[in-house]
């Protein structure tokens, strides 16, 4: 009966889906449609094809049936400008885009780089949502500023409003009242009429349009509910942990490595080393960084046409271990180009030989991951004073086994390896529960542990070897 059913909208930046849960026995997941993304140059800038994408979300639904509810999450900070008249401004930046280089420099130098650490808890990354409305000549004449996830829900009911798990992510929420932040809106000459009404996971977001309920096929009024619209808030309240002892790894484009706090941590160190509070459900604090994921891997296949990943990954098991090695996270490594020659530099810089083959450069970026992976789990656990006994890596790159094994030996820890689709379970589950099906978040997770395949790689090989390359490379 659609009572159990619930669809999950979720945008990665590699590509979008939409899934079904159903809740009736247990929880079973099934795709009901799969669709890719990316970034899009116009006239010198980098966009996200939104329209194509709302297309495809429409599509999906319509595929998956009757649901009791529906909920979108996507990738973060990205937004979309609304006029006076609720028409889109524009079409949608790519965070990706080189609008803000400098930017988040000359904030820091205006306000001091503690004034916003201190009030957001964010990581600085050029492309915070606050640094594109700075460089956005467009902003100035916006009635609404709605994120990715809010502007899909604004076209599928009508109603607008800002999830409050992306909305930390803008580096304008107070991290620690969970409100807009109105001084330093103030403070930065951001107008306030730009920022919606807040709204937190499991509260009604509105009922299907009319009109969209009659192009789907479904009932007119079919509830779409706020989910934690974050994709990596999602994964995480999926994370099939038994315990509080846990990291996780959210490895898709990006690798969000970190731990689940039940507050902030805002010290000097933590903003040093760039680590971010992002909210998560029930008003625990997301304390991770983004490391550089596998991007890295998906531009070098843009690089090689022809190539298949697989075949890939199974010729980089043979190769020499250690050969070369980067830190992933060197911001050359952030636009969309040519990435082997860019590692190739970077092995140059760094006084190694350079990959000579695909699986070569392969071995290279999963180790390279690998690294910024023990980096990034072993600062959350000493930072936060968190006690870590396992790595739980979520996402599509917990079907990448080379990676999940490196990351084990790199940790020094066991990795447990899935849900691959642990987003969309988060995002059902925060739907199934405001539903009144699921009790809480220990629940949520149990029932993740059962929806997808898990594997556990247990840490083996040289540990000093790892302790080595961190010690030069890092
Ligand atoms: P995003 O949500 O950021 O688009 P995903 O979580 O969907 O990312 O993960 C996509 C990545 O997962 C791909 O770029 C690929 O590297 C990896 N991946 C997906 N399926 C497989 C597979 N069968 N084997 C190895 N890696 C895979
Ligand atoms: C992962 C993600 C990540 C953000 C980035 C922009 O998809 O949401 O958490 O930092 O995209």
């Amino acid at each position: 009966a659609a009572r159990s059913r619930f669809a999950a909208v979720d945008l990665g930046a590699s590509s979008g889906r939409v899934m079904v849960a159903d809740l009736s026995d247990g929880l079973t997941l099934t795709e009901a449609h799969r669709f890719p993304n990316g970034p899009v140059r116009v006239a010198g800038r980098l966009h996200w094809d939104v329209l194509g994408l709302y297309r495809e979300v429409l599509r999906g639904l319509s595929a998956a049936g009757p649901v009791a509810s529906v909920g979108v999450d996507s990738w973060a900070v990205d937004y979309g400008l609304l006029d006076g008249r609720g028409a889109l401004i524009g079409n949608p930046v790519h965070y990706r885009d080189e609008r803000t280089a400098g930017v988040a420099e000359r904030v820091a130098r205006e306000l001091g780089a503690e004034t916003l650490y201190d009030v957001s808890g964010l990581q600085v990354l050029p492309f915070n949502t606050v640094y594109q409305l700075l460089s956005d000549p467009d902003a100035a004449r916006a009635e609404t500023m709605l994120l990715i996830p809010d502007l899909l829900g604004y076209w599928l009911t009508g109603q607008r409003g800002a999830e409050v798990t992306n909305a930390s992510t803008t580096g304008l929420l107070d991290v620690r009242t969970r409100q807009w932040a109105w001084p330093l809106i103030e403070r930065l000459g951001l107008p306030a009429r730009l920022f919606p009404t807040l709204r937190g996971p499991g509260e009604p977001v509105g009922g299907l349009r009319g009109d969209v309920a009659a192009e789907l096929g479904l009932a007119a009024g079919v509830p779409v509910t706020a989910v934690a619209s974050h994709d990596t808030a999602s994964a995480v309240a999926a994370v099939p942990a038994s315990g509080p002892a846990f990291a996780y790894i959210s490895c898709g484009t990006w690798s969000l490595a970190g731990v689940e706090l039940p507050g902030p941590v805002l010290t000097p160190a933590s903003r040093a080393a760039n680590f971010t509070n992002e909210a998560g459900v029930d008003g625990t604090v997301r304390y991770l960084r983004n490391v550089m994921g596998l991007w890295l891997l998906q531009e070098c296949l843009r690089a090689w046409p022809g190539s298949d990943l697989a075949d890939l990954l199974k010729a980089a098991e043979a190769e020499r271990p250690f050969a070369a090695v980067v830190n992933p996270d060197e911001p050359a490594f952030l636009p969309p180009g040519d990435m082997p020659g860019r590692i190739a530099a970077e092995c140059r810089r760094t006084g190694q030989e350079p990959p000579s083959s695909p699986p070569a450069f392969v071995r290279c970026v999963l180790e390279s991951l690998a690294l910024g992976h023990r980096r990034a789990v072993r600062q959350a656990a000493e930072l936060s004073g968190r006690d870590v006994e396992v790595v739980h890596l979520v996402g599509g790159g917990s079907r990448n086994e080379l990676l999940c094994r490196l990351t084990a030996d790199a940790c020094g820890l066991p990795v447990v390896a899935g849900p691959a689709e642990a987003t969309a379970l988060g995002n059902v589950l925060v739907q199934a529960r405001a539903a009144g099906l699921v009790s809480g978040l220990a629940e949520m997770r149990a029932l993740a542990a059962t929806a997808q395949p898990l594997r556990v790689f247990e840490p083996s090989g040289d540990g000093h070897a790892w302790d080595e390359i961190s010690a030069r490379l890092l």
